[in-house]
């Protein structure tokens, strides 16, 4: 036996690649490597591929694009009770789209949602989520921790359990505008860990004070994937220290936004800047603020790929909020 074959380290996988792009759903699907492909609204074409998963969030832009996951090497797929799933080159699609009307409200939805995507992972050799998408109806109704985005919290932190006991993973929660009270939950996961990013110039999440809600929010502000090649980022807005900055000012709000961004990528220890292979979204609660912010990134980022969808942030007073990746 050679030694060396006992020392060599598997390679790290290769990040998926994120795009955007005007395609038939069905033809994408077809390519080799495609992990996920995700419509927007309610006009968006459908699939029964489970790596298809039509996002309860209208584009502001039409036509709105697909959003394309691709990675090296065969991609296998299935179903596994509501989850929806898919599998290549060490990586996992995972999604589950509730009724609440069936589950019982924001919490009980996210509860469950939470806890079959975490039955799925356990089964699972890419059980290492990265990151985490969730997008439910009427985010900011009701008031203090009844508010709906804060129920979400609490469920979603007792369906988790102990599964991110090491640590949570980044993620975005939006609300959404569709007549169905849907709550939808897909991730990206990998069969080795990656690493967490936090904002120094934000408080983490997991630590907010008390004032936000029961159970604060469960998320990373960023995840490095395994080998380093790629940054995960989550739903940032102008929060600094753990309170919202510039209520009422959208042009300061898409300022500070930007400068949690790029300390984001500093923190990361990447080069500064984003580019045209850095797919980015904006979620706008105003659809009226939509010229303004599409002003503002066509001239602070320039060339950089950035889907406008109509969504509420999950603080009432933050008018938008931007998430995406930054490729090494
Ligand atoms: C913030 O900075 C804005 O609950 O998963 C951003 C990203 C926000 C993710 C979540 C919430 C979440 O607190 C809100």
């Amino acid at each position: 036996m050679v030694q060396g074959c006992e020392n060599a380290r598997t390679a790290l996988r290769r990040a998926p690649q994120v795009s955007y792009r005007h395609a038939d759903p069905e033809a994408v699907l077809a390519e080799p490597g495609t992990l996920a492909v995700f419509g927007f609204g309610a006009g968006a074409l459908g699939s029964d591929d489970p790596r298809w998963l039509g996002v309860d969030l209208e584009g502001i832009d039409a036509p709105v694009p697909v959003e394309i996951w691709q990675v090296d090497g065969a991609v296998v797929h299935g179903r596994e009770g509501d989850v929806q799933w898919s599998a290549g080159d060490g990586w996992l699609f995972a999604a589950i789209t509730l009724d609440e009307r069936t589950h019982g409200g924001p919490r009980d939805t996210a509860h469950e949602a939470y806890g079959q995507l975490c039955r799925l992972l356990a089964s699972r050799r890419e059980r290492h989520v990265q990151r985490i998408w969730n997008y439910l109806g009427d985010i900011n109704q009701g008031e203090g921790d009844t508010e709906r985005y804060k129920r979400f919290c609490d469920g979603r932190a007792t369906g988790m359990g102990a599964f991110f006991a090491d640590g949570f993973p980044a993620a975005t929660a939006i609300g959404h505008h569709a007549s169905a009270p849907r709550l939808q939950v897909y991730l990206l996961a990998s069969d080795e860990a990656g690493s967490r990013v936090e904002n120094p110039r934000q408080v983490s999440a997991w630590r907010y004070p008390r004032q936000y809600g029961r159970t604060p929010p469960s998320f990373a502000r960023a995840m490095m994937l395994p080998a380093g090649d790629a940054l995960a980022i989550s739903g940032t807005a102008a929060v600094v220290g753990h309170a919202s900055a510039h209520e009422d000012d959208l042009l300061a709000q898409l300022g500070e936004t930007l400068t949690n961004l790029e300390t984001l990528l500093q923190s990361a220890g990447m080069a500064a800047g984003f580019d045209t292979q850095s797919p980015l979204k904006a979620y706008v609660r105003q659809p009226t603020d939509a010229p303004l912010v599409r002003d503002f990134l066509q001239q602070r980022l320039p060339g950089v790929p950035v889907l406008l969808l109509h969504g509420d942030i999950c603080r009432q007073e933050l008018m938008v909020e931007i998430d995406g990746w930054r490729y090494a």
